[in-house]
């Protein structure tokens, strides 16, 4: 009745927890579960959920995960909560992953790098294991419908969580799911590429398969200092240039490959680094799966990002690689301003289903209100003081230019 249709010649499964949606990182944490809430009402309002099979995930089992990650910091995830954190603290099978504390830091870390501090990281909240366990969970159904054939196109927005290491959280991401996946998608196809359109580098991913050629991860991201005011703030994690090609002297060299960007890139110039440099990767190494982690805090506006990508130009990168035509696992990931990651998401289900939105919500960005920075409108709201905070741009195009020839 609304022109929403079931994509014909192929088929699209979504996974989705709502036990995740509810979880809280904390007060100040940026990252928001509930924006996946506000994702999903966008898909059901729409009515996409008839153009797909939908799936409630159920949470994946400690042998899974200890498929990656250590079987210790496994079961340390499993049992952790803000009441059992001290005492697991003190439980001599974990006490030797308690990094030691730098002078400055100003969060205590626990093991793993978790802490119960306000303001870290990877903070350990309230029903935390029920959280990554499912989200994880749903990330591997999402993988094994791709697997026995079951579905074309797969999607988990609560995954996508690249940042996590074998017996570290980092970044807001605790289990990796990705790794997880691609671990799953080999057992049956021999080469599967990870591209990772996140403002952030996906180190985790890169590192779990530094050694591997049957897995070729791809990330675009910011890269550099933070801002001008402080030099030495690098803009997190920090790695990912592009002379980073897998791990020397191993197998696994040159099938990583890295483009690390300036602050302010635009949809132009970033269209035309993501198709160039996917369209020469699937071209040279005849992936049979891809893996695409969308993180949204590549948008314009977002708390975290510094690009100026509109929804436009993020949801062209994901049809791009839909139309290579291989079996596709679509990840969430970063997105901090929760409106705009809503709407991306909504928009990128509808053309993972052949389905184009009607007009009627704006393409633009949604400012974030700032408290402090607005003004006043008499009422109590705040009105954004800032359009979005569009970084200048710093990208130019003969750089950019360049740094595809060196990919090449
Ligand atoms: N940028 C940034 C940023 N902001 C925060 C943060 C802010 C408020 C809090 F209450 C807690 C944390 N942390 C960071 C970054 C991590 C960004 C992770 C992105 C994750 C992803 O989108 O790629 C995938 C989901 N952390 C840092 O910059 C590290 C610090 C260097 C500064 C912050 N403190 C808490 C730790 C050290
Ligand atoms: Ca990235
Ligand atoms: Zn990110």
């Amino acid at each position: 009745e609304n022109g929403i249709t079931r994509p014909k010649g192929h088929k699209v499964t979504y996974h989705y927890n709502s036990t995740v949606e509810d979880m809280h990182f904390g007060k100040t944490h940026p990252m928001k579960p509930w924006r996946l809430t506000l994702a999903k009402h966008l898909i059901l309002g729409y009515g996409l959920q008839h153009t797909m099979d939908t799936h409630e995930a159920v949470a994946a089992g400690k042998d899974q995960v200890s498929r990656f990650h250590d079987p210790h910091y496994v079961e340390f995830l499993s049992q952790v909560s803000p009441t059992t954190f001290d005492e697991l603290c003190r439980d001599p099978r974990f006490a030797k992953a308690i990094p030691p504390k730098h002078p400055g830091d100003n969060v205590d870390l626990g093991p793993y790098n978790l802490s119960t501090s306000p303001g870290a990281d990877c903070p350990v909240f309230a029903d935390m294991s029920t959280y990554l366990f499912l989200y994880t969970g749903a990330t591997l159904a999402a993988a094994r419908q791709l697997v026995s054939d079951t579905s074309d196109i797969a999607i988990n927005w609560s995954g996508g969580l690249h940042h996590a290491h074998k017996a570290e959280a980092s970044g807001f991401c605790y289990i990796n799911d990705i790794v997880l996946a691609i671990l799953e998608m080999l057992k049956r196809w021999p080469r599967v590429l990870y591209i990772d359109i996140d403002v952030h580098h996906g180190d985790g991913v890169e590192e779990a398969f530094q050694r591997e050629p049957r897995v070729m991860t791809l990330s675009f991201h910011r890269y550099g200092t933070y801002d001008e005011s402080q030099p030495g703030h690098k803009f997190f994690p920090g790695t990912g240039d592009v002379s980073d090609r897998g791990l020397r002297g191993t197998i696994g060299e040159h099938f990583a490959l890295n483009v690390p960007i300036g602050a302010g890139i635009d949809d132009r110039q970033y269209g035309g680094l993501f198709e160039a440099i996917v369209g020469r990767a699937f071209e040279a190494y005849k992936p049979s799966a891809i893996v695409l982690q969308c993180g949204a805090d590549s948008l314009g506006g977002d708390r975290l990002g510094q690009f100026n990508l509109n929804i436009k130009q993020h949801g062209e990168c994901i049809a791009f690689v839909k139309a290579l035509g291989v079996p596709l696992l679509l990840l969430g990931g970063g997105g901090y301003t929760a409106r705009n990651v809503a709407r991306a998401w909504c928009h990128e289900t509808a053309l993972a289903t052949d389905n184009t939105l009607p007009p009627n919500i704006p393409m633009d960005l949604i400012p974030e209100p700032r408290a402090f920075q607005g003004h006043g409108n008499g009422n109590g709201q705040l009105y954004p003081a800032f359009p979005p905070n569009k970084h200048i741009n710093e990208c130019k195009d003969d750089q950019l230019e360049m740094m595809v020839k060196k990919l090449d």
